[in-house]
């Protein structure tokens, strides 16, 4: 029996939803299951091709819901989670009883993990320190900016593999989340020296954010379209400016074109939905952090949408 298992690509959360989901799916449905893995990116004008459900059995974690009769399993706690109207009703429709919805859980781990013990009888004690981890991680739950973007733990340093390494580790790191503990994954000859990288780069990006931010009314603003970068930890600009209370950034990630909208973990009640706004623009996320993104090359765009969304957040 083969189980394809669909996630949220270069993401801790998503790469810990696809490892728990697993875990459940050997413990409770059926021991033998093969896994074959598969990351997904939000784009502009996303699709969910027929191909991507190969499995006997498919499951979307920490994703957008697919309207495809082959899904069978779906998990998701982001507030945009349905591409139409159509699809959230079919979601309504859904009487499989195996998928999924609720945007209050701070991390798809922690929410997989409650349904699977409820509803299938499942054992997550396992996956406790996973699961401990997503949600702080996904929940942007540090103490402080510095310890953030300083990464002490373990899963912080792993989350800066995942996230940005060049070869897409990912799904080679999910079938280690439930046979190693974190630390013993960061010290792996073949992701320490990755980590080290990564983590003298994360550097240098301190400094170029810190020559190219602004902190206007409160709203955090760099371009990154015209560097390198395509990404950073999205904790720099309050370890920056310690008192904005959002970021909005314009980045080439080559095959997108991104502008990312946060406001920080620290701030009191933003009075912006950020997921909402985003929406508004063909993006999505949560209320506290979102994102657009538009095809390849379409920096000006981009830079236009990112100067009304920086007034907005102004007022
Ligand atoms: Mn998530």
């Amino acid at each position: 029996m083969h189980l394809r298992i669909l996630y949220h690509d270069r993401c801790f959360d998503g790469s810990c939803a696809a490892a728990i989901f697993g875990h459940f799916f050997r413990q409770r449905m059926d021991a033998s299951a093969e896994f074959s893995l598969q990351g997904l990116f939000h784009q502009a004008n996303q699709l969910f091709p027929d191909e991507l459900f190969a499995g006997d059995e498919n499951a979307i974690v920490d994703f957008k819901f697919a309207n495809n009769p082959k899904l069978n399993w779906w998990f998701d706690h982001h507030q945009s989670a349905f591409l139409s109207e159509e699809d959230e009703q079919a979601f309504g429709r859904d009487e499989s009883g195996k998928k999924f919805y609720d945007a209050s859980y701070r991390s798809c781990t922690q929410f997989i993990a409650d349904i699977a013990r409820d509803r299938f009888g499942y054992d997550p004690v396992a996956m406790a320190d996973l699961i401990h981890w997503a949600d702080i991680i996904d929940g942007a739950r540090y103490d402080c900016a510095k310890t953030a973007v300083e990464m002490p733990a373990a899963a912080m340093k792993l989350t800066l593999v995942l996230e940005a390494s060049k070869e897409n580790l990912t799904s080679k790191v999910i079938p280690l989340l439930t046979e190693y503990s974190l630390d013993e994954i960061v010290e792996r000859p073949d992701i320490r020296p990755v980590f080290d990288e990564l983590y003298r780069r994360h550097q240098a990006s301190i400094e170029i954010i810190r020559k190219r931010s602004v902190n206007k009314d409160g709203v955090i603003y760099f371009d990154l379209g015209d560097t390198d970068l395509a990404g950073y930890n999205k904790f720099i600009p309050y370890y920056l400016h310690p008192d904005g209370t959002y970021t909005v950034s314009v980045l080439d990630a080559g095959f997108r074109t991104k502008i990312s909208v946060g406001s920080s973990p620290w701030a009191e009640n933003p009075k912006h939905n950020l997921a909402t706004l985003c929406e508004r623009y063909g993006g999505g996320g949560h209320a506290r952090v979102g994102a657009i993104s538009y095809g390849p090359g379409e920096l000006d765009r981009a830079r236009q949408t990112a100067s009304e969304i920086v007034a907005e957040l102004q007022t």
